[in-house]
């Protein structure tokens, strides 16, 4: 059967690669693009794109019956540090959209869904080092007890009414063709950007705040992965651990200083400080290995030399 690939939160960080890879995979045609707000112009104009509000139940339930979908990826949402300053609404569209979604998948209008997670679901109980998949999740922001309970819904959904969601809890992702926005991870993007146009850098995280990360293209390629992995090789129905590399400011900065040698970094952390305080420095994913194949390509050095090359090429 042919794929009809809906994406929601299709102009966001992770929304535009992955839009990209999808049709550059399955046919421009077959991927429709969606979001509140225009794009990047190559997202644009890659292929078919329309206006929608994720949290409208009505306009979900219309574009899902037009298009005949048989694939939905669910990337709208508002991240950490942003739903600290709006908790109402990050619950509002971080839930609703979710919930709508899972009613549509048990009323059969597709037939798998995507629907991201992250390591926000963990909270200052949780093991910091090597964080197993089943452990404590008791998250301290709105964004990580949105993500917690969305897991909880996905399970039950695929539990209850046999909707096949998948998902996975992504850490920190470093891109070059779409920025962040809003997140406590944030800085691994913008200190790239500020080291090519001014040389320095003011980190809002303390020097050795570790956090695990990821660069774009393996996150892409692990979303790709676990889609097209056959279902009953899936033993995980909340959300799947993620992990590629960990590390700290300093060690970032150190590793652009490799092709920047004058690079400077100070540091001022503000209220994203406490939020990365209760995340984990590194997350164990055997059982992504496991189930699904997960590999990861992409370390600290060949992430770091990807960024400035592509940076520089396309600004
Ligand atoms: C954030 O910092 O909020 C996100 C995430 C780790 O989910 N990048």
């Amino acid at each position: 059967m042919s794929k009809t690939i809906v994406i929601l939160g299709a102009c966001g960080q992770i929304g535009t690669e992955l839009t990209l890879a999808l049709r550059s995979r399955y046919g421009s045609d077959s991927v429709i693009a969606s979001d509140i707000r225009e794009g990047t112009p190559q997202l644009m104009e890659s292929g078919p794109f329309v206006t929608l509000d994720a949290t409208d139940f009505n306009a979900l339930k219309e574009l899902f019956t037009k298009t005949q979908v048989t694939e939905v990826y669910l990337m709208a949402a508002m991240l950490s540090a942003t739903a600290e300053k709006s908790p109402a609404r990050a619950w509002d569209l971080n839930m609703n959209s979710l919930l709508h979604v899972l009613e549509l998948g048990r009323q059969g209008l597709y037939s798998k869904l995507f629907w991201p997670s992250s390591i926000a679901v963990f909270g200052p109980n949780t093991p910091k080092q090597n964080t197993p998949q089943a452990t404590v999740t008791e998250p301290s922001t709105v964004y990580g007890i949105s993500k917690k309970a969305g897991e909880g819904w996905a399970a039950y959904y695929h539990r209850k009414y046999g909707v096949d969601v998948r998902s996975i809890r992504y850490p920190g992702l470093i891109s070059w063709k779409t920025q962040p926005g809003g997140g406590t991870t944030d800085y691994a993007v913008d200190i790239f950007h500020h080291a090519l146009k001014n040389g320095s850098y003011e980190c809002f995280l303390r020097e050795n705040t570790a956090l695990p990360m990821m660069y774009m293209s393996d996150a892409i390629q692990a979303t790709l992965q676990l889609m097209e992995a056959p279902a009953e090789d899936l033993s995980v129905r909340t959300s799947y651990n993620l992990s590629a590399l960990s590390f700290t400011p300093a060690e970032l900065a150190q590793s652009i200083r490799v092709h920047l040698p004058d690079f400077k970094i100070s540091y001022a952390p503000d209220s994203r400080q406490e939020i990365a305080d209760s995340w984990p420095e590194s997350i164990d994913d055997s059982q992504a290995q496991k189930d699904w194949g997960w590999k990861p390509q992409y370390d600290l050095k060949k992430l770091t030399r990807e960024m400035l090359h592509n940076l520089r090429e396309n600004s």
